[in-house]
């Protein structure tokens, strides 16, 4: 049986490896799969729903989900559609995404994928904004991925993960209000949140979150300024860890997968955003949304070093 099953979209991924230069070195994305990585990096025992292109893409993230142990039972395989694709580009302003996504086997999905039964055998189903932006039968997939954990006696666990290229904020607004009221776990983040409330305090985005519904918990991302962990009776900020970031694609998946794993092998809420605040901090150090993706050991020297 599992910890997490995550549910979503992979993208493959092609990194300028220099400002400004025409090179591009190939990795691998998608919040989901980053997030289902970084948790089995972290020993949590994890699968991942998703559909892929019949292509060599396709079968990339196959070896790739297999070497780091991740389940991939579930995952389709779709002849007539791609895998999805990115390219990101580092400019003075930090980094920016061009995508090739539309129509992509992922955004295929329909509740049938669920068939595998993996959400029942799991203790956390994991899903984002994008699992559920990318189409509405990927939508409908989620919302049928919810229901089966709910009556499985999974918990469920969401990131807001808010691309606006991907849906009109008004529906993003509505679907992802619906959803963070079925989340046994919200961890959205302050941009995305100020995207759909129009203010910029986190306490009353806290607010905003528990007067639509949310009875779960709540880890509210703040970027430097840490993060704030609610509990539905009281809010706990914790700092973030200060470092040179060469490249932050993927280090709210990182913080996602790590904060799951770490409260799958009994951490409290503290400890666990504790550690996945230093895990996503190492996650940027280099380039790539999976390949800086750190383990245990150097999470835990990291954190022992900062309490020295
Ligand atoms: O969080 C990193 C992701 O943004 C990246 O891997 C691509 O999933 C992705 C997306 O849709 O933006």
């Amino acid at each position: 049986d599992f910890d997490i099953v995550a549910l979503g979209e992979p993208l493959v991924e092609m990194n300028q490896t220099h400002k400004g230069q025409l090179q591009y070195l190939q990795g691998f994305g998608g919040d989901t799969s980053n997030a289902v990585i970084a948790a089995a990096r972290q020993g949590a025992r994890c699968a991942y729903l998703t559909r892929v292109g019949n292509d060599a893409f396709g079968a990339q993230f196959l070896d790739l989900w297999a070497s780091e142990g991740v389940d991939t039972s579930g995952v389709q395989r779709d002849d007539d559609a791609h895998t999805g694709l990115y390219f990101v580009q580092h400019g003075p302003d930090g980094h920016a995404f061009s995508y090739l996504r539309r129509g992509s086997a992922a955004s295929l999905m329909t509740p049938a994928l669920l068939d595998s039964g993996l959400i029942e055998r799991s203790q956390f189903l994991h899903v984002s904004g994008i699992s559920m932006a990318i189409s509405t039968s990927a939508c409908d997939t989620v919302f049928a991925a919810i229901e089966r954990a709910h009556a499985a006696g999974a918990q469920v666990s969401l990131d807001s993960n808010l691309r606006l290229r991907l849906w009109p904020v008004d529906r993003a607004r509505a679907i992802l209000r619906e959803t963070m009221r079925e989340a046994d776990l919200f961890l959205p983040s302050m941009d995305d949140m100020q995207h759909l409330t129009g203010n910029d305090d986190p306490e009353r985005t806290l607010d905003w979150i528990r007067d639509g519904g949310a009875a779960g918990v709540v880890v509210l991302k703040l970027g430097k300024d840490g993060s704030i962990i609610d509990d539905g009776k009281t809010r706990t900020p914790v700092a973030a860890l200060r470092v040179d970031a060469v490249d932050a694609t993927g280090a709210g998946d990182c913080f996602a997968g790590s904060l799951l794993a770490r409260r799958c092998q009994g951490d409290s809420w503290e400890d666990a955003v504790r550690y996945a605040n230093a895990a996503a901090a190492l996650s940027t150090l280099g380039y790539g949304a999976v390949d800086p993706l750190p383990r245990t050991e150097q999470v835990l020297a990291r954190l022992k070093s900062l309490a020295e």
